[in-house]
């Protein structure tokens, strides 16, 4: 391959480029979704929740207080007071989002075994909420709703929580994403994730919850734009910091002619500024690494200095 590139990195010198990707999985292959909730899909309501799911009662209507349903639009519902939501938070016309109408006390409305992740490992939580309540309904017993995450093993040793504190009301439909990242205990591979009311029913705290997602975790890239294989002991090698994590990807530098210098899969050896053992001149390189998965490419300049 032989491509000329244009000289714009001077711009990119003095910066470090990084790059989010997704982590190995167990057994050192790069991670997808773990686990996703998006309520389905279909027309009307949708069914009630798995047993154990969640304590609220199901209604195939618009929920009154301590009532929950899956629907793909809240048309219909409390329309006076609620938000018109015509698809679900990922733009799916049919796509259900579980619509909860708080408890008069406050409750653990979700409740979720998560299994199948990696001991000792980072993982990213997230969820999307809408507060369903206009703006424009207020009053001294209007409630908003109060929500808390909470990461748990099985056996209810709490990892990690997010507590959004009250979510104010807007004068249209706003889904908000909230995450946390946590670590998997050494011998732990099953979580439980739960998600709380903390505000009590009552005139507003009505809610839609939709896209529950673990994924792992992404160790961030860190690409160093020069460095300096003089033998001085100081950037010698190019350093592209947590590249070694993903031992699937190719690394793929070329000379401005587009002449490839080096490659490598994984990137256990970093580059020393050689090809084929010859110290290369000082000049710009241009690099392209390449995931082996859904993870977009990343390419930019690496300046090497003698
Ligand atoms: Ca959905
Ligand atoms: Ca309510
Ligand atoms: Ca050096």
């Amino acid at each position: 391959m032989h491509v000329r590139f244009p000289p714009i990195f001077l711009l990119w010198m003095l910066f470090f480029m990084t790059a989010n990707a997704q982590s190995m999985d167990c057994t050192g292959k790069l991670g997808h979704w773990l686990f996703r909730e998006d309520f389905g899909s279909g027309t009307g309501h949708g069914p009630a929740l798995p047993p154990g799911v969640t304590n609220m009662a199901y209604t195939p209507y618009c929920p009154a207080d301590g009532f929950y349903t899956l629907v793909n639009t809240s048309e219909g519902c409390a329309e006076e007071s609620w938000h018109k939501v015509t698809h679900d938070h990922t733009g799916n016309n049919n796509g259900y989002m579980m619509m909860i109408n708080a408890s008069n006390e406050p409750s653990t409305f979700y409740t979720r075994m998560v299994p199948s992740l990696c001991p000792a490992t980072t993982y990213e939580f997230s969820a999307y909420i809408l507060n369903l309540l206009k703006n424009t309904v207020v009053g001294p017993t209007v409630q908003q709703p109060d929500i808390l995450f909470s990461i748990e093993t099985t056996t209810g040793e709490v990892l990690e929580t997010l507590r959004t504190g009250p979510i104010a009301a807007s004068a249209g439909p706003v889904w908000k994403k909230y995450k946390l990242a946590f670590k998997t205990p050494d011998n732990v591979s099953s979580l439980v994730l739960k998600i709380s009311n903390n505000a009590p029913g009552g005139p507003g705290n009505d809610l839609l919850l939709d896209d529950i997602e673990f994924i792992t975790s992404a160790p961030k890239l860190t690409i160093p734009t020069a460095f300096s294989p003089n033998g001085d002991g100081v950037n010698d090698v190019w350093n592209v910091i947590n590249l070694d994590a993903y031992t699937d990807c190719v690394l793929t530098i070329y000379d401005r002619g587009g002449a490839v210098v080096f490659k490598s899969i994984g990137y256990n050896t970093p580059w020393n500024g050689t090809r084929s053992g010859v110290p290369l001149d000082t000049g710009t390189y241009y690099y392209v690494i390449d995931f082996k998965n859904e993870i977009p490419r990343v390419s930019g300049w690496v300046f090497l200095i003698r």
